[in-house]
Formats: structure tokens, sequence, C-alpha cells
């Protein structure tokens, strides 16, 4: 068995973004469609600029399938860039603030903010949105779901319970917001926060949720540090650009609270609750779902905070990288805001950390193999 891991290459107007996702096991049907479809959710959203009209993001599978199964090799996919004019794009005069123009000018020891851009650029997302929606697919196989929605732009919040009000209807209704929100409620005011930061000349950030439900307990470590699952989706969400927090369950907020307005109490299982995981519940949720380091079978939730757009057509103050004098950082074009799309990339990253600890905790090759082991885990769970 390889472990579950992924890269990915391209710059934002190269040729095309490159993805490898190494592990998947050997008989896992794979729609391209859905991949495809996640790519479209995540160029979506109001608030996106001149670019998006440009890119129709698209996976072309060049290796690791055969008539749409898995072939236990690495799956390897590209996306073409469309706007695809790196030779020919000028180099800023003027680093942004916010961006990694500057201190990766610093650390390449040039004044080269175009090298720098177009690989810090969050272009690349798109690829590891693609790689996350393979993992997706291998997570379904076992009753597990991921799923992402925004819930404060621009310091607007939707209602607390906007997920749990959604029930049955969370897809429909997040496919109908034009913000990956949950809360149409809160649409206008978004859609209003957005044409204001627009007409100012400036960008708005925002905080998403990404929940995985059906998860078993028991993924990740809390023997090895660096496998607690707990740091793995820490890392992985900070890997996202413009991140600038992370919490799980309370999150910051356990921090005021006493331990036993914190900690979720174990209790027998409901009659109504079908989930396939032994005797044991919680009558709450308030960890996320991680203790420990592992999963402890409830919903897995976390929130993740994302900084406003560096890129402002107000542009902030700046240098001119061979004069030295105070300029206006240089601007072209950029998006309002992407916290819709960040949303689909966190889901992205959570469903590749979800995936990767389930192939560690179940070894195996092949697909079958991995549903032997797992039936094995669940009668074990059973047991306890
Ligand atoms: C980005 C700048 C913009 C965004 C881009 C990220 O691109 P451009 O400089 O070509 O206008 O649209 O996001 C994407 C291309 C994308 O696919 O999400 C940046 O500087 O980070």
């Amino acid at each position: 068995m390889t472990e579950l891991r992924w890269t990915t290459a391209g710059e934002s107007h190269g040729h095309s973004l490159v993805g490898i996702l190494e592990g998947l096991p050997y008989g896992l049907a794979l729609d391209v469609a859905l991949i495809d479809e996640e790519l479209t959710r995540r160029q979506a959203g109001f608030g996106r600029g001149g670019r998006m009209q440009i890119e129709r993001d698209r996976v072309h599978v060049l290796g690791g399938l055969r008539a749409g199964m898995t072939l236990g090799s690495p799956l390897a996919l590209a996306i073409e860039n469309k706007d695809a004019t790196l030779e020919k794009l000028p180099d800023p005069s003027s680093p942004r603030p916010g961006h990694a123009d500057l201190a990766g000018c610093q650390q390449l020891g040039v004044r080269d903010a175009r090298a720098v851009l177009e690989r810090a650029s969050s272009r690349e997302t798109a690829m590891r949105v693609a790689l996350g929606a393979a993992a997706r697919q291998l997570l379904h196989e076992f009753g597990i779901e991921v799923f992402g929605y925004v819930r404060e732009l621009g310091g607007l919040a939707a209602r607390n319970d906007a997920f749990e009000a959604a029930g049955s209807e969370r897809r429909a209704l997040r496919s109908a917001s034009a913000f990956q929100g949950l809360d149409a409620q809160q649409e206008a005011s978004w859609r209003a926060a957005v044409e204001d930061a627009r007409n100012a000349g400036d960008t708005l950030g925002g905080i998403f949720e990404v929940r995985a439900t059906g998860v078993p307990p028991g993924l990740g470590s809390y023997v090895d540090p660096a496998q607690r699952l707990t740091a793995r989706l820490g890392s992985a969400l900070f890997s996202i650009p413009a991140m600038k927090g992370v919490e799980i369950g309370l999150g910051f907020e356990a921090a005021r609270l006493r331990g036993s307005k914190v900690h979720d109490e174990i209790v027998n299982r409901e009659a109504g609750d079908t989930r396939p995981f032994g005797r044991f519940a919680r009558s709450s949720n308030r960890a996320g779902g991680l203790e420990g380091g592992l999963t402890n079978g409830e919903d897995l939730i976390v929130r993740v905070a994302m900084k406003p757009i560096p890129t402002l057509r107000r542009s902030l103050a700046s240098m001119d990288f061979e004069s030295g004098a105070a300029t206006p950082a240089t601007y072209q074009r950029s998006d309002v805001t992407s916290v819709p799309s960040a949303s689909v990339v966190g889901e992205a990253m959570v469903a590749l950390e979800l995936a990767r600890a389930l192939r560690s905790k179940l070894g195996g090759d092949s697909l079958a193999q991995m549903h032997s082991a797992f039936e094995h885990y669940l009668r074990g769970l059973a047991q306890l």
C-alpha cells in the first residue's frame, strides 16, 4: 500500500495545472464528471473577477485510470489554463501588500515578483479541488461525506444553525446560493456588501465551515504527533492561500468556557442513530468530532477564516522596485471576494486528509481489501 499523498505543479498563467494523487486503491470507479462539477463550483461565486470569465476548468486524466477504474497507480490530472499568457505578462513594478510578491522576492534575492506570484496565486487550488474530488469518491464508498459552506462574508454572519436548519435541503440550498451559503436570508446583504466593496475598489474576506458526516471513530493518531488528525487538518487548511485561522468544534470559544461546558458527555447511542460505530455516542459535539488527535465518531466540524484578497483596485501603498519611490501597488485585475471558492477548496483539503487517514487505518491495495478491513473494524467497534 502507498500512503495517500498529492502534489501539484503549474503557474497561474502557465500552460496547465498538473496534479498527482498517489495511494488510491485499485478498483475504485472514478466519475470524472463529478470532478468537473467540483471545478465548476470552485469557479463560481458572486464577487469573482474577470479571470473566471476566461477559464473553463475541466480535468484531463493523464494516468491512473482504465475504463473509469483506478489502477492503484498514481492518478495524474491536468487542467488547461485558457489565460496562458505567462510568457507575455509584465513584471509588476511595485509589490502588493498581503500577497507573496515582496517576501518571495526577498527570499529569492531578485526583483522578479512575476516568478513569485505565478505560483503563489490561488489558481493552483483548482487542481487541489480536482484531487480532492477523487478523494471524496473514495470516502463516499465508506459512507463519509464532506460538505463545505460559507458562514460569514465581510463581517456579516449567516444564522448560526444554518447547517442544521437546512437538513436534507442542504445541497439544493447551496446550489441555489451565489455564495455557497445555506442561509437564503443572508444572500441580499452579502450581495450588497460585495457591490459596495467593488465600488470602493476594495475586497472582502469571510469564514467557511466544512463538515464531514459518517466519519468512523479512530482515524488519525494519538501516538505520532505528526499524524494527529487535528494537526494534519490544520496544516492542510492553512496551506490554502489567504487562510488566517482554523477552528475545530468550539474552537477559540472553548478557551473561554469551563470544562463542563466544553466536553461532550458519553452516552448510549440512541435508537434512531444508525451509525454502525458501536454503542457509544455523545450528547453534544463541541469537540467537532476530534479528541486526542483522533476522530471520535461524531461529525467533523472545522471553520476557516480567509483574509480579504490582497489585490485591491484602490491600491495600497508600496514602493517601486527600481527607484524605491513610494507608489501604489501594481493592479491589473482581481476578484472582490473568493470566499465561496475557498469553501470548495477547504472541502477538498478535508477530503484529502480524511481519505489519507482512512487509507492508513484500513491498509490494503484494492478497494475490496479496504472494504474487508472496514467490515472487520466495524465488528470490533460493535463488540467494544
Ligand atoms: C489570483 C488572481 C486572479 C484570480 C486568481 C488568483 O487571477 P488573475 O491575476 O489572472 O486575474 O482570479 O484565481 C484564479 C485564477 C482561480 O482560478 O482561482 C491571485 O493572485 O492569487
